[in-house]
């Protein structure tokens, strides 16, 4: 009996999100095994030949172009995966789809939510399956928390407060690279770091109704990568903070930076609710801090740490036993371990993965935070 068949692999973009999708299609038949399909990295796509080349040989691709058209229309291709900067998810995804492809596109889906609404509108009517890269969907602990909230455990929540915080630009001399510029990014943490929180916030507790929201760039000039001696403008928010109302009543704050000088990669939220909280914290990612009002009567008090590494939690059993943490890479290996099951059994995206409506929504209510911002005002949202 033959075993799981092969599937075509296309990555666009050679740099830090190849580096973490390529590790994942190649572990996937290692850790779920049998695998839903054996993922074969047919090529990888960039626009400086001496790079791209190095990823192919250091990533393994069996080829390498340096013009994405040619990645798409490969006949070995079935699955184009685009980590391209936001300015290139638009055309390269909807090109994929229009030639048969299933397309996983990094996040945020887009610069804006026009770009957004497109991508949407292309993708419901295609037979294609599309899913948006919202890793930490993925982190089991993350589904626990979502469980809880969800089962009711919590009671009627009453906040949702997520922030996500770096610091890899607190140095004014960090060069002008396209996540610092509104034509290749659409804007700064805000759609890079803030577009995860949002997703967290929709996933775990339910959809947003209004936002106010505050933008801020504290330095407006950097050195050019290419000659530092030179300078370019910043052209997207360094840091941005919003007040947020959900539809279920709850309300909370959302914040996202670059200069929260000694925060590395800290995506830390946090749920209230009548009966009781979560926390969770992306550096400390197989734990959920939990607590629950009833432990009071017994005089337990205080919150516990629920380390998230049984069996009985999504993931867990394609690795380790219970205790042996898994870390940051996993939470793609789980994620296109999902997105490949998807793809061979023609199973849905939603509700585990992002959709691309996820992906539009998310741009919108991004793009509210950014209209508040300038206008001063609250922005009751509408998709
Ligand atoms: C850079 O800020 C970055 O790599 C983001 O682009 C990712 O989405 C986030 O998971 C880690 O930080």
């Amino acid at each position: 009996m033959s075993g799981p068949r092969r599937i075509g692999v296309a990555i666009l973009g050679y740099a830090f999100m190849c580096k973490a999708h390529s590790h994942a299609f190649k572990s996937i038949p290692h850790f779920f095994y049998p695998p839903p399909a054996i993922p074969d990295l047919v090529v990888v796509y960039g626009r400086t030949e001496e790079k791209v080349k190095l990823a192919a040989a250091n990533y393994g691709f069996r080829k390498y172009v340096t013009d994405w058209r040619k990645a798409v229309d490969d006949p070995e291709v079935e699955i184009v995966d685009n980590c391209l900067p936001n300015s290139m998810h638009l055309e390269p995804t909807l090109e994929a789809i229009e030639k048969g492809r299933h397309v996983l596109c990094e996040k945020p889906l887009a610069r804006n939510s026009e770009e957004a609404k497109i991508l949407w509108d292309t993708a419901r009517k295609a037979r294609v399956k599309t899913m948006v890269a919202f890793n930490y969907r993925f982190v089991p602990a993350v589904q626990l928390a979502r469980k809880i909230v969800q089962s009711g455990m919590l009671g009627r929540i009453y906040h949702f407060r997520a922030r996500y915080l770096q610091d890899w630009l607190v140095d004014p001399n960090a060069p002008l690279t396209w996540r610092l510029k509104k034509e290749d990014a659409g804007s700064g943490p805000l759609g890079d770091l803030g577009s995860h929180i949002i997703d967290l916030g929709r996933f775990i507790v339910g959809e947003f109704k209004s936002v106010m929201g505050m933008v801020k760039t504290f330095i407006e000039e950097r050195p050019l990568p290419d000659n530092p001696a030179e300078k370019g403008r910043v052209t997207v928010d360094d840091a941005f903070e919003a007040v947020v109302e959900l539809e279920n009543g709850a309300i909370g704050t959302l914040e996202a930076s670059r200069f929260a000088t000694g925060r590395k990669n800290y995506n830390n939220f946090e749920v209230n609710g009548e009966k009781g909280s979560i926390e969770f914290n992306l550096e400390r990612l197989n734990e959920l801090k939990l607590y629950l009002r009833e432990w009071e009567k017994d005089s337990i008090g205080g919150w516990d740490t629920v380390l998230v590494t049984e069996k009985t939690h999504p993931y867990i059993k394609a690795y380790w036993p219970p205790g042996h943490i898994i870390g940051w890479e996993h939470t793609f290996i789980n994620e296109i371990w999902y997105f490949l099951n998807a793809i061979v059994t023609g199973g849905d995206v939603a509700p585990l993965g992002a959709t691309f409506e996820d992906g539009y929504r998310n741009n919108v209510i991004m793009d509210a935070i950014l209209k508040s911002a300038e206008t001063g005002r609250k922005v009751t949202l509408s998709f």
